[in-house]
């Protein structure tokens, strides 16, 4: 990377990629995961970092607070304490979701119904507007501000991550300013971001865009929401700000090692013997609005009344991973899915077994492996999600079998895997239904051909390629900045 200057480099994000947890009289971390975890987990074998966020319980003790500093720091990671109703307010109040949870997850255990940025970036209508929330959202962002500033040096890389922190750029950099130190504040959002017309919904998308105008740079992960007047660059004020697309993946090689363990060999062995002569379709989601789980199942319902000659030969392997218990919302939307699946199930089945699995529980990763790699299809049906890294992950694991790629056109993913995938539209159970026949159905050479185009974007576009890239694009803008352009 540029940065043979030995810079050192904060990166921010609103919860650390660790649980924490007492044991006897010390605490103990360890690492956790969800989609940024993913990706940042490839970038730590090229890129030395610190990480600061909230550790994701209320430490109020003094004492604790330093045992708590002290077993992250193994890490690399810094925390910042809040206590647990500002937490509440801010996350499941303003920002409203979780990267993180139970298992290789983690979520809050608090209720609410307000949400308000998390479906606004994501098209989603019925938003409400609180100023309570809104409170604690600048609050934390002032909080996560104050800590940062002070830790960073003169020169040193702010690299902050997604939407629960879209206003400490601005905060940062009035604290940086006033203490004299010049630091290059980069910004990812790893949501879509809406049309103007539809972003004009958030009553206080003025200070939003405000705080994030603050950055040197801004990363989006596609076109779409890249889109800005002058491509690349955004003239504000006396300042100008450079944004990109910067493609986020997944570090392939650890699919591949985990993959050749005698472990998911076995279970790999295991499960072919399993579905023997039948057609297994993946799905892996978290539990989420967005992923579309609903327009799945209904589609996959279409799909075996159009095809009653596939009765007994293909099945659908659902993960619907927890997400967001303790939400009214989610816990509606569990419901509304696992009565789906028993009405499929009780409408297919016959005395050989069911056409549907669903699976409302976290998998350990080695079974993820395995399940990826047996899988003939994998059906992914976000109605709209930033990225989508199980798509990649599907694909790291199909190395021996080169399995289809049916992926709605609303994921990110979608835009640059359109040309080795199925792409359909989530809401047309038709079009659903058609895109898994053929999917099922290509020519060993059409497989084939699908999968190396997959299979070379996503061993192009790895997580510590985009890592580096996005550090080096940071680290120009304040070498050049008089009058730089992007
Ligand atoms: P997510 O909405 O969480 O991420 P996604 O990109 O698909 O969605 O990433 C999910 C991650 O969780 C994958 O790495 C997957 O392996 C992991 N996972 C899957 N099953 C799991 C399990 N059982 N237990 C624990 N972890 C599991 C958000 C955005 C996306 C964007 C990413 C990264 O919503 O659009 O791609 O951030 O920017």
């Amino acid at each position: 990377m540029a940065t043979d200057e030995k810079r050192s480099l904060i990166i921010v994000s609103n919860r650390l990629p660790l649980s924490v947890k007492r044991v006897d009289n010390h605490y103990e971390s360890s690492v956790s995961s969800g989609g940024l975890v993913t990706s940042l987990s490839g970038l730590t074998k090229s890129t030395q970092f610190q990480w600061f966020g909230w550790p994701g319980m209320e430490v109020k003790d003094n004492t604790d607070r330093e045992e708590v500093s002290k077993s992250l720091s193994k890490h690399n990671a810094v925390p910042i304490f809040l206590d647990s109703g500002l937490a509440h307010e801010h996350y499941n109040g303003f920002s409203s979701m979780t990267l993180c949870i139970p298992g290789r997850w983690h979520s809050l255990a608090h209720k609410t119904t307000d949400r308000i940025l998390w479906p606004i970036l994501h098209y989603q209508s019925g938003v409400t507007f609180d100023d309570g929330p809104w409170q604690a959202y600048k609050r934390v962002n002032e909080l996560f501000a104050d800590q940062v500033a002070d830790a960073a040096g003169n020169g040193t890389l702010i690299w902050v991550h997604d939407y629960h922190l879209m206003l400490l750029p601005e905060l940062l950099r009035t604290r940086l300013r006033n203490q004299g130190k010049a630091c290059a504040i980069g910004f990812s959002l790893h949501t879509p971001f809406p049309a103007g017309d539809f972003w004009r919904n958030l009553p206080v998308r003025k200070h939003i865009i405000e705080g994030l105008l603050a950055s040197d740079l801004i990363g989006f992960h596609t076109e779409e929401g890249a889109r800005t007047e002058i491509p690349n660059q955004i003239q504000y004020k006396d300042r100008l700000i450079c944004t990109g697309r910067f493609i986020i993946g997944i570090d392939p090689q650890k699919f591949t090692d985990t993959l050749q363990t005698s472990e998911v060999q076995a279970r790999i062995a295991a499960l072919e013997q399993r579905y023997k002569g039948v057609k297994v379709i993946v799905g892996v989601d978290r539990l989420d609005h967005i992923k579309g789980l609903t327009q799945k199942l209904k589609g996959f319902d279409t799909f075996l009344d159009d095809h009653p000659e596939l009765q007994n030969k293909v099945v659908l392997i659902q993960v619907a991973v927890p997400s967001r218990e303790d939400v009214k919302e989610y816990q509606d939307l569990e419901t509304e899915l696992s009565t789906l699946a028993g009405k499929i199930n009780g409408k297919h089945a016959t005395p050989e077994g069911t056409p549907l699995l669903y699976m409302h529980r976290s998998v350990p990763f080695t079974e993820l492996t395995a399940l990826y790699s047996i899988a003939d299809a994998c059906l992914l049906t976000s109605t709209r999600d930033g990225m989508n890294l199980v798509s990649f992950e599907y694909v790291a694991c199909q190395e021996n079998r080169h399995g289809v790629l049916v992926l709605s056109e609303f994921a990110g993913a979608a835009s640059f895997m359109r040309e080795g995938s199925i792409p359909f539209h989530p809401a047309n159970k038709s079009e659903m239904s058609e895109a898994l026949f053929e999917a099922l159905n290509l020519s060993d050479a059409e497989r084939t051909k699908k999968y190396m185009y997959l299979r070379d974007f996503i061993h192009e576009h790895t997580s510590a390629r985009w890592g580096q890239t996005f550090i080096e694009k940071l680290s120009a803008r304040t070498w050049d900045r008089a009058g730089a352009s992007c």
